[in-house]
């Protein structure tokens, strides 16, 4: 299923760590080196969509020196979402399959030092932990005005139209436990940026426990932001529909 997947297949990590990337050759090589410096047994799984600037080929070279960095190429670009459940499937079908997998932007504006902290939050009775911007301590840092209204805007729908209980439901940056995502992965047909609202909505009608913890958001310095505005319609179309259709469609 997953033929273009490269790297060391029987790793046995705790958590395995999914990098979604669209053109991120500027970020890639730092974010990824220092992931690998952080004190956990980990994977990491990058799911680039063939971009155009040889972001898989610095994840190639990487792969010689970090065995336990896995690489899959898609052929086109095909939106967050999916990535992201890709993501999920693959680490889900390994033979080790992780006990946590975490999703973090590829871009630096999650800080990898806030890595284990977010999966240390993780217990018995959590199965999600936001790395929220909109609970108390969490903060956005470098971003205009036009992107925080849309941001805002995004969770306030979120939270008033589909009565989704976390602050901060459109981050990226969180913790799964992978008990969940067997539960859930069958449910999963976002696209793009819908993918982090569905999931929530997922917990929330199988009643597993959703968390967030403080995090410092801070805008990307280098390469261009993807979200436009087929994501946000994307991510309004999700809202309706589900409102429409009830939870579970
Ligand atoms: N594989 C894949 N990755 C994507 C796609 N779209 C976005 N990404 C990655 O998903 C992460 C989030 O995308 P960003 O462009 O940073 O979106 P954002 O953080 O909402 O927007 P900014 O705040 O403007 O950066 C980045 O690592 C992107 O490279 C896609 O279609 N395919
Ligand atoms: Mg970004």
């Amino acid at each position: 299923m997953f033929n273009q997947l490269t790297g060391n297949l029987e790793a046995n990590s705790k958590v395995g760590v999914i990098l979604p990337t669209y053109c991120e050759a500027q970020n890639i090589e730092k974010l990824i080196t220092e992931i690998e410096s952080l004190p956990l047994n980990k994977s990491i799984l990058v799911i680039d969509d063939y971009s155009p600037d040889g972001t898989a080929q610095i994840v190639e070279k990487l792969q010689k020196k970090y065995r336990n960095l896995l690489l899959f190429v898609r052929p086109q670009k095909s939106g967050l979402g999916t990535a992201i459940t890709d993501g999920f499937k693959i680490f889900l079908s390994l033979r080790n399959v992780p006990e946590y997998v975490v999703t973090m932007d590829a871009d630096y504006s999650h800080n990898p030092k806030e890595l284990p902290q977010l999966v240390s939050k993780m217990s018995n009775t959590c199965d999600l932990i936001i790395g929220s911007r909109y609970c108390k301590g969490g903060k956005t840092a470098g971003w205009s005005y036009t992107r925080k209204v849309i941001s805002r805007g995004a969770n306030m729908l979120a939270r008033s139209l589909l009565g989704l209980q976390p602050h901060d439901c459109t981050s990226g940056f969180r913790c799964y436990s992978a008990s969940f995502l067997k539960n859930i992965i069958s449910y999963l047909h976002s696209h793009t940026y819908d993918i982090q609202i569905e999931t929530i909505n997922q917990a929330h009608t199988k009643g597993f426990k959703v968390k967030e913890t403080p995090i410092l958001f801070v805008n990307r310095k280098r390469g261009k932001s993807k979200l436009s505005l087929v994501e946000i319609q994307n991510y309004l179309s999700y809202i309706f529909k589900t409102m429409a259709l009830g939870r579970n469609h």
